[in-house]
């Protein structure tokens, strides 16, 4: 067999559908669509109860949300008088540990306080 032959026998992989193009021979590039979405987000909700310490809340809320003093002691003066509050909004999961990790501090002390996580949207 000659080099030409040879070379023409080779499987090559299958040729690429045409672009699009304009008469101009311009390539045309379309966007792809978009697939991801945002994730779905949970806030942090804690329960008012008549027990569990003021200042054990305000430092809950600071060590697993992030709030500085000031902050983590207006959400807990919220709920105290609301009954219930936004600690934080996260993806699922993150809520999730969210919730285990103050149920687990709360245990841990002998304080009822309750954490709940909820959908948003
Ligand atoms: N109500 C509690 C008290 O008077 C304080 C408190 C605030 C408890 C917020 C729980 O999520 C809470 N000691």
């Amino acid at each position: 067999m000659d080099f030409m032959s040879l070379f023409l026998s080779v499987k090559r992989p299958p040729a690429a559908p045409p672009r699009e193009s304009d008469e101009g021979g311009t390539v045309v590039l379309e966007r792809k669509l978009q697939k991801t979405r945002p994730p779905k987000m949970y806030q942090v909700v804690m329960l008012n109860d008549d027990y569990t310490p003021m200042e054990f809340v305000v430092v809950v809320i600071q060590e697993f949300f992030g709030k500085d003093r000031a902050a983590a002691t207006r959400i807990m003066l919220d709920i105290h008088q609301d009954g219930k509050g936004v600690c934080g909004v996260y993806p699922r999961d993150i809520a999730a540990t969210k919730v285990e990790q103050v149920l687990e501090a709360a245990r841990a002390a002998g304080h009822p306080l309750q954490c709940v996580s909820e959908p948003l949207q």
